[in-house]
């Protein structure tokens, strides 16, 4: 797993990318260090913890409200707090994200407010506004389409004569996609400044990796293109934060963009529509939880003498008072009208969605609106 560094060089993407298909870790699950640790203050590994624990108490609210009845379909993130946060924390602010369905972690980092992160999730469109001054695409549901648009964007940030770059995430199943393959093309012919983040959880949905491709790495597809490939330890937030950032500089710099495939791991189901026990087993959830990436930051400070037990169980009851409070500011928010599901794609109202609207308004009308409750 470990890549030794040589003398006290911190180790760069190019010397892992010699070693291609051994994912990077600098942060073992015991908090010790594989190499020098970046540049990163107290302050800012502090900041990385709190996300990840936003993130994970986020989840298990989010899972539970849907449960209950009180929240459409959800996709947890458990468990890939750091292949997120560690990324995302490289981004500068002008950067754009580009994120699929389960980067909550990410967006909230880059300025989205969980409050609307959960608005999505309810079936309110303005969970999909996001604020003028925060550089995140709308939630990315068809899978990889995400990745084209990262690519444009950054290639009109370079014909500006921007040195702004943008981070797009998808999954081990997304590499299958038409559009991974002509993204990565294009960005590798172009030098775009895009870092292609495969969070690679092992699993799309109940299809296990190894059937989803016959390459021995996702990474390794890099090579195809022209471009970087790696393979990180994508439950250690060092690593991710330390290779994303050279990726960035490397792409500001006008050298290209840089595949990084994070192996991490879903705690939960795909979304709250599936069932993971029928296509896994528990120990190996077990497994990966023993490499938990917030318990593996913890320990990191700890040693640290940045932080303690009494800091760390302050932390999460600020969190859940926070995250309460998101709830209760989700719950208090009017009824939105049936209507709003059709109105925003096009400026007038095709008749296909009309006559569907008016077979939904009938249908309300004889057996009440499925959709009450929800905000
Ligand atoms: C183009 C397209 N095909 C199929 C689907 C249905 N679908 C939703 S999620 C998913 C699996 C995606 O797995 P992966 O890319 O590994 O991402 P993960 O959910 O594991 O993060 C599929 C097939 C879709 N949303 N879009």
């Amino acid at each position: 797993m470990a890549t030794k560094s040589k003398a006290n060089k911190p180790v760069t993407v190019k010397d892992v990318f010699k070693n291609k298909f051994t994912p990077y870790t600098l942060l073992n699950p015991d908090g010790t260090l594989n190499g020098p640790a970046p540049d990163l203050s107290p302050e800012q590994l502090q900041a990385m913890h709190r996300v990840m624990v936003e993130a994970r108490v986020f989840d298990e609210r989010a899972v539970n409200l849907q449960r209950q009845g009180r929240l459409g379909t959800f996709a947890p993130l458990s468990g890939q707090e750091a292949a997120q946060v560690g990324s995302a924390f490289a981004l500068r602010k002008t950067d754009w994200l580009f994120p699929s369905y389960r980067e909550h972690a990410a967006c909230a980092l880059h300025g989205q407010p969980w409050l609307d992160i959960l608005k999505y999730w309810g079936g309110n469109e303005d969970g999909s506004r996001v604020p003028d001054d925060v550089n995140i695409f709308p939630v990315a549901i068809p899978i990889a389409t995400q990745i084209i648009h990262a690519v444009g964007a950054a290639w009109a940030a370079k014909i500006q004569g921007k040195d702004d770059a943008t981070l797009v995430f998808f999954g081990d199943g997304g590499t299958s996609e038409g559009d991974f393959h002509e993204g990565l093309n294009f960005a590798g012919v172009f030098k775009t400044a895009t870092v292609f983040l495969c969070q690679n959880n092992f699993y799309a949905i109940s299809l296990p990796r190894e059937s989803q491709t016959s390459s021995e790495s996702i990474a390794q597809k890099a090579i195809s293109y022209g471009i970087e490939g790696i393979q990180v330890d994508g439950n250690d937030v060092l690593a991710m934060y330390q290779m994303t950032k050279e990726a960035f500089d490397r792409g500001r710099a006008g050298e290209g963009p840089t595949l990084i495939e994070a192996q991490t791991y879903r705690y939960g189901p795909h979304t709250t529509a599936d069932d993971p026990t029928r296509y896994r087993d528990s120990a190996e959830v077990d497994q990966w939880k023993e490499r938990d990436p917030i318990e593996r930051l913890k320990n990191y400070m700890i040693s640290q003498s940045i932080w303690d037990d009494g800091k760390e169980e302050a932390l999460w009851e600020d969190v859940r008072a926070q995250m309460a409070k998101v709830v209760e500011d989700y719950e208090a928010l009017p009824e939105r009208p049936v209507e709003e599901i059709f109105k925003y794609t096009f400026e007038e109202m095709p008749w296909h969605l009309e006559e569907q609207l008016a077979e939904l308004k009938d249908f309300i009308a004889e057996y009440g609106n499925p959709n009450e409750g929800h905000h």
